[in-house]
């Protein structure tokens, strides 16, 4: 990535501590992607990627802003795309999912936040993230207490705008994220100069609809018996998608799903004949956090469907593309997001109820449900899933990491006694 130094000079990184993290992440890929054996050839494009991370997608980000484009910094999947894109802005992910950030993060946090926010933080203040250097605007949700008051830190010094999500489903909360929306809207427009009209949102819908089908086709080719990408593949795929320009993800994410539908004919399996099949639930699992997978997939198990915003909330069900109005797109962009079922909401069955669904369409044997520390949320509804699996007969397993390797031990142990139970 040495091409890229005059580059992230001038977006005035911290080039020496930068110079750690390019160090150690090609090792960290090598000893957990490169590893596997008989992988798809269309991973090579996320390979590619990966090697490039700081480099290619910043590189281009840069150019489209040369032309006038705006960057808009996104940390969760609330946020509609399409209303930026509809305002030819680019939306990408800022989430972290890296150790490295932690520290910086611990600074200004409280240690005890989570540390998918304290790697966000940390990413930003420490200079050593091209994206949060790139982003012109970014666009934080009140979702949890921690990120919440995690913006108040990261709006000092760039345009931070703030979509009150609301906690609840009903009704009036319908119209109430659909008239956040369309707000939002007007607030992209100003600082894009850019009009949404109906026939560039109804574009942009179709654009962000047509990746999400691409991004299922991959996930359904491991519904069945034969498995022909490992969880791992799939993850990155999924991770790579929130910083991707939306069109190519369909096109290689397409591209992907042929190859896998071809190797389901073939029979070709990525894991013998009979390994178990875990459904992963829980807490986002942000680039470069490949943790679990590997230690799930190198203990004899594969995972076969995450249900998680790094996994089915980030593309299940689409937004309706007969609207003729924009109030009309705002309504429908509402009902679709809030179809995501994220522990934020109160109550929330729909979650436990996708687990359910998905355990079954997957043919999973088990459920794991992945905590990341402090996160309260999702660690407090492990309570009503848990039972909800006992009832349905799936086995189910909670686990509370976080991003260092010094759990990775004691994962082992309890993941290896969990499949034993399960043989
Ligand atoms: S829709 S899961 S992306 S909020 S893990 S930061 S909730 S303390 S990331 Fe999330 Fe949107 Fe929900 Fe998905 Fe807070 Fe929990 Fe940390 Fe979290």
């Amino acid at each position: 990535m040495s091409d890229y130094v005059q580059m992230w000079k001038d977006l005035g990184m911290d080039l020496a501590t930068h110079d750690q993290l390019c160090q150690v992440l090609p090792t960290a890929f090598g000893d957990v992607y490169l590893s596997q054996e008989n992988r798809p050839e269309a991973m090579g494009f996320w390979d590619f990627v990966v090697s490039e991370i700081h480099g290619i997608r910043p590189k281009e980000l840069i150019e489209a802003q040369k032309n006038g484009q705006k960057v808009f910094g996104t940390f969760c999947v609330y946020v509609p795309d399409e209303v930026v894109i509809a305002a030819n802005g680019i939306v990408t992910g800022l989430c972290g999912g890296s150790q490295f950030w932690v520290p910086g993060g611990e600074k200004v946090l409280p240690r005890s936040t989570c540390p998918l926010i304290k790697a966000s933080v940390g990413a930003r203040l420490d200079k050593t993230c091209p994206f949060f250097r790139i982003a012109d605007m970014y666009v934080g949700e009140t979702t949890c207490d921690g990120k919440k008051k995690a913006y108040e830190i990261l709006g000092k010094d760039v345009p931070m705008y703030v979509m009150d999500v609301p906690q609840m489903k009903r009704e009036k909360d319908i119209v109430k994220w659909a008239d956040e929306i369309a707000e939002f809207a007007k607030k992209v427009e100003e600082f894009t100069g850019n009009t949404i009209t109906v026939e560039k949102l109804n574009e942009a819908i179709k654009t962000v609809n047509e990746k999400r089908k691409a991004m299922a086709r991959v996930f359904a080719a491991t519904k069945g018996e034969n498995i022909p990408i490992s969880g791992k593949d799939r993850l990155l795929m999924t991770q790579i998608a929130f910083f991707d320009d939306p069109k190519r993800c369909a096109e290689m994410c397409n591209k992907l799903a042929d190859e896998l539908e071809q190797r389901n004919k073939d029979n070709v399996s990525v894991f013998p004949k009979g390994t178990k099949r875990i459904l992963l639930t829980g807490t986002p699992l942000a680039i470069p956090n490949w943790k679990l997978h590997h230690v799930i997939e190198t203990s004899g198990a594969a995972v076969v469907c995450e249900e998680m915003c790094t996994g089915t909330r980030y593309f299940e069900n689409l937004v309706d593309e007969s609207q003729t109005t924009l109030d009309g797109q705002f309504r429908a962009l509402s009902e679709r997001y809030m179809k995501n079922n994220c522990a934020c909401f109160t109550p929330n069955p729909g979650r436990i109820e996708d687990v359910l669904r998905l355990a079954k369409e997957y043919h999973a044997d088990g459920v794991i449900d992945v905590n990341l520390k402090f996160c309260c949320l999702y660690d407090t509804e492990r309570y009503a899933l848990e039972n909800a699996c006992k009832e349905a007969g799936i086995r189910f397993l909670g686990l509370e990491t976080d991003y260092t390797d010094s759990d990775a031990e004691q994962l082992k142990t309890r993941i290896g006694a969990f499949l034993e139970l399960m043989r």
